[in-house]
């Protein structure tokens, strides 16, 4: 952890090597005359002027995973590390994350971070970004597009590897049952839906367990649920679920409670994320396995805008590691668990 604290001193001295850097480009387009301004606007940074602006457009709020991963971005950027943020939540639309990172363009802020609802269709408004000259970060999930010279840095857990544990654990428990499985996929064209589904796929080709049904839940515990009772409709013969995050996996227990079976025991249930509500279903035997996807990316990113505001360099993708648990591992990892 003492890779990722940082102190006020050290903020205003990347800070102010970011204003003398800004203050020699501007008075080099500048035209001539107006350089004096520019220096006399410098001796004159006033305490505000040492804080980072960065706006931030969040996905939503569609899950537990999404709230602690909000409360991390907004515990991290904080004044008193250097930070002045804007945040905005897009309701998981990509037309409202378009248009905050439009507004946050105007408003001329020094970085740009976000986590993209869907993959494709970034292109235009990230060039918009680079012609303005304002570095983006995305986290938490990926763009899909040829040019990565279009963002800085992309923070991150690895979705296909977090599909491949899932689905290797599905094998090594189940493989020889002749299961029956029905998948609840996160929103579609998201990264993590289709990562997910690509390494749970490829994990349990060549064994007996058969998807015989995949839709979307959209990550949220409302559709989770009402998928879910729509597959119990369809099929009378379910023994596995596997659901691309914990919210819908505990949609998904509702729907089979209320149909009168036990999960956990009649239908085994496997999870991605690890938030509390997930692990405490774990723990009580509810679901069966479930893979880890850290959100407290707050830290990577705070990290990372300082040294792009520096200038110095960073790495185009880090990748966040991620544990998996069983029930005996939830019990132990619950007390102390942060999220
Ligand atoms: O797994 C899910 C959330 O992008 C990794 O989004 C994130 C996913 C997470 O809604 O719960």
């Amino acid at each position: 952890m003492a890779r990722k604290m940082w102190m006020r001193g050290t903020v205003a001295a990347v800070s102010a090597v970011a204003m003398l850097t800004l203050a020699a480009c501007s008075s080099e387009q500048a035209p001539s005359g107006s350089g004096e301004e520019t220096a006399a606007g410098g001796d004159e940074m006033s305490e505000g002027d040492d804080l980072i602006t960065i706006g931030f457009s969040q996905v939503g709020a569609e899950s537990g995973w999404r709230a602690a991963n909000t409360q991390s971005i907004q515990d991290t950027l904080t004044e008193e590390n250097g930070f002045s943020l804007s945040f905005s939540d897009a309701q998981q639309k990509q037309e409202n994350q378009i248009q905050a990172i439009r507004s946050y363009i105007s408003q001329g802020v020094d970085v740009i971070a976000f986590s993209p609802v869907v993959e494709t269709g970034w292109d235009p408004v990230l060039q918009e970004a680079q012609s303005a000259g304002i570095p983006v970060i995305l986290t938490d999930r990926a763009v899909d597009s040829e040019d990565d010279s279009l963002y800085e840095s992309f923070i991150g857990s690895d979705f296909v590897l977090e599909g491949e544990m899932a689905g290797e654990w599905a094998v090594e428990q189940y493989d020889g049952e002749g299961y029956t499985m029905v998948e609840l996929q996160g929103t579609t064209g998201s990264a993590p839906a289709i990562d997910r589904k690509e390494g749970f796929a490829a994990a349990i080709e060549g064994s007996d367990i058969e998807v015989v049904d995949s839709q979307t839940g959209n990550f949220t515990r409302t559709e989770g649920k009402q998928v879910m009772e729509g597959f119990l409709q369809k099929y009378d013969d379910i023994d596995l679920v596997f659901a691309h995050n914990d919210d819908m996996g505990l949609g998904a227990i509702e729907a089979i409670e209320a149909a009168g079976m036990v999960p956990g025991e009649d239908i085994k249930i496997i999870t991605i994320d690890a938030v509390k509500d997930g692990m405490q279903a774990l723990a009580d035997g509810k679901i069966n396995y479930i893979v880890e996807c850290n959100p407290l990316l707050g830290p990577d990113l705070a990290e990372i805008a300082q040294k792009v505001i520096a200038g110095e360099p960073v790495e185009k993708r880090i990748v966040v590691e991620d544990l998996a648990f069983d029930q005996e591992a939830a019990i132990e990892a619950l007390p102390d668990r942060q999220y």
